[in-house]
Order: C-alpha cells, then structure tokens, then sequence
C-alpha cells in the first residue's frame, strides 16, 4: 500500500471510531492511538525518511492535513460528548419546586412545663429570680439547715431516697434556697422549680418523682401581711381575678408559723362542687415565715431580716387547672393525652 494510501485509510479509521466512540474514555482512547506520540500518524511520519526527496513535502503535507482533520473530529466529538453527559445529569437531577412540601409536625409544651412557666412568669413579674441546684443532694441542705430535726419522719429511709447517709434524691427544693442564703446577704427573692423525689409509690395523686415550685423573700421588716399580699396576687393571676384565697394554720419545721392556702374553687366559686369536693375552697400550697433557725443556720442575721417562703406541688396545680384525675398520664407520654394540651 502507498503512504498516500496509508494515509487516506487512517483517516477513514479514525473519523469512524471517533463517530462511534460513546464516552470521553472511549474517544481518548482513539486519540491515542491515531493522533497520538505513539499513534498511527506518527509512526506513518518516521517512515517519512524512505521516500523520494520530490515525495517527501507532498507527503507531509497531506500527513498534517490528515492531522488537523482527526485533531479537529476529535475536538468536535469531546464537546459533543461534554454537551450530551450535562444534558444526562441536567435530567437526572431536576428538582420539582412545585412538588407538595413535608409538613412539620411541630411538638408542644407538656403540661407540667406550662405550669412551671405560668407560676415562673408571675413571680419573676413580681421581683423574684429562677435558681436551681442538684437533684442528688447533701442531707445537709436538704435537712439540716431547714431545722429538721434528727430523728425527724422525713428523714425515714421509708421515705427518702439514699446514695450515701448523707447524700440523697433531694425531696424538695428547699435545698436549693438554702444554698442561695448561704453565699448571699438579703434582700433575697427567689423561686426553685425542679424536680423531687420521695419513695411513694406511684397512685392516682403520688409519684416517685414530681416537680415543686418553691420560693421565698427575705428582706428587711418582712411580715406574714407580706405573704399573704404576694400568694393572693399569684393565686389570682392562675386561677382567675376573681379568686379569694384563706389561711390555716399548721405545721413545716422550716417556717414559723406556718400556714396552707386554700383558693375559693373556680369552678363552683365557693358554692361547692365535686371539684372542690363540695367544700368550696382548694388547697393549693403551704407556706410561712422562715424559722428564725434556717436563717441563722444560713448565716442570715434574724435581728435584722425576715422572710416567707412558700411551696407547692406543680402537678397538684396542674391536675386542678386541667381537671387531670390521674397523676400517672403527666409520665406516660401517651399523645392522646399530651395533644389535648397544644
Ligand atoms: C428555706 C426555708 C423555707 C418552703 C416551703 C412549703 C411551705 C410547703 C410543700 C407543698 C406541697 C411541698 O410540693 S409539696 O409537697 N411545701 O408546704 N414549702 S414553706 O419553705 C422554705 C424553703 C427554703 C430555706
């Protein structure tokens, strides 16, 4: 075969496998070996030397027109190839904006929270700061500085939790306001929100662990008028403006006197209902005038200040206002009792 003829086959070869190559690795492999260092066109060139001195130009001439033709087939077909791999993944990848969203099902505040962040937003409204402190507990803050005696029921292991013989689940948030008093001087006004825990077994109205709102106020020439000021404007703004709140007298080693709040129900308005268990009134909280021994067993001089404290139970408050008779549904995480509170 004459080198013209060579020539004239390799282009035909080479303008075919570039039409037929399907992929940017298959078309370089025609490259390669066409137009390549080590391709046909070179290997035809170096034989170049075999020729006729008159042959020699006319044949590297149409030898680099042969190029150019498979160098510029070759660059055709690679955009040709880029183009149809974009138009592939251009399809492959569409996004719909118009398809229908994921709807969010967006969680609501347990009960107990709300409460907790009802009874909060009254009291902080009033002057008084949130603090909290550890659930597991020295019996030291959680006994002796709130003047409970040492062979006091409380104490019983019957009815606390133990770790330790002087560590505890802390069964009221007193604790956390003894250690407030102990590193601050009044004027002092606080509430304890958190949870507490004492060794009753669960029940309609008892629970291993539950949740109190404690709080007290210690300043100068505070009086048990004071208390009852503050706990009437708490009771009101929860249970309603028409509320009217009592005292009773009774008994917490931590204040003196010591005293439970009963509000007017508001339900029946003090006519009496089941509710109120034809009463007419609903003990809400206990409350009293720090003893004179707490504050001085926080460092708080009792010549100088005086102060009232009060706690509730929040699942108490929240049984009452959501008309719950069972204390166990606040733990059971059953949404159809949860989703009726959104
Ligand atoms: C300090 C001194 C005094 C907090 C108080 C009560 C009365 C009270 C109970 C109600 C039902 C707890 O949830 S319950 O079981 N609490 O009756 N708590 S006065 O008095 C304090 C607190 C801290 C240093």
């Amino acid at each position: 075969m004459s080198m013209k003829e060579e020539l004239g086959r390799i282009q035909k070869e080479a303008l075919e496998a570039i039409a037929s190559a399907a992929t940017d690795v298959e078309l370089d492999a025609v490259r390669i070996r066409y137009s390549g260092k080590k391709g046909a066109l070179t290997a035809i060139l170096k034989s170049m030397g075999k020729l006729s001195p008159e042959e020699r130009p006319v044949m590297g001439q149409l030898a680099n027109e042969v190029r150019a033709k498979i160098d510029s087939a070759l660059e055709t077909r690679f955009a040709e190839l880029k183009a149809r791999a974009l138009d592939r993944r251009l399809a492959a990848e569409t996004l719909d904006v118009t398809m229908p969203g994921k709807a969010v099902q967006p969680g609501h505040r347990h009960p107990l929270t709300t409460t907790i962040a009802d009874v909060r937003r009254v009291f902080e409204t009033m002057g008084f700061e949130t603090v909290e402190g550890p659930e597991v507990e020295l019996t030291h803050y959680n006994f002796d500085l709130l003047n409970t005696s040492p062979n006091h029921p409380a104490r019983d292991p019957q009815d606390t939790f133990y770790f330790e013989d002087d560590i505890v689940l802390r069964t009221q948030t007193s604790s956390v306001q003894g250690r407030v008093m102990e590193t601050r001087q009044p004027p002092i006004r606080i509430i304890a929100p958190g949870r507490v825990y004492r060794s009753d077994d669960l029940d309609a109205t008892h629970s291993p662990l539950f949740h109190q709102i404690e709080g007290m106020l210690i300043d100068r020439d505070v009086r048990m008028s004071d208390l009852k000021g503050y706990l009437e404007v708490f009771a009101q703004a929860i249970f309603g403006q028409e509320t009217r709140v009592r005292f009773r007298p009774h008994h917490f080693p931590f204040t003196e006197p010591s005293a439970e709040m009963d509000v007017s129900c508001f339900v029946c308005g003090g006519k009496g209902c089941p509710l109120c268990k034809g009463e007419g009134w609903i003990e809400i909280l206990g409350c009293g005038m720090v003893h004179t021994n707490v504050l001085s067993a926080c460092g708080i001089d009792p010549e100088k200040y005086t102060g009232f404290a009060f706690g509730m139970g929040v699942e108490r408050i929240a049984m009452l206002r959501y008309k719950i008779d069972e204390m166990r549904q606040f733990y059971d995480n059953d949404l159809r009792f949860l989703s009726q509170f959104n």
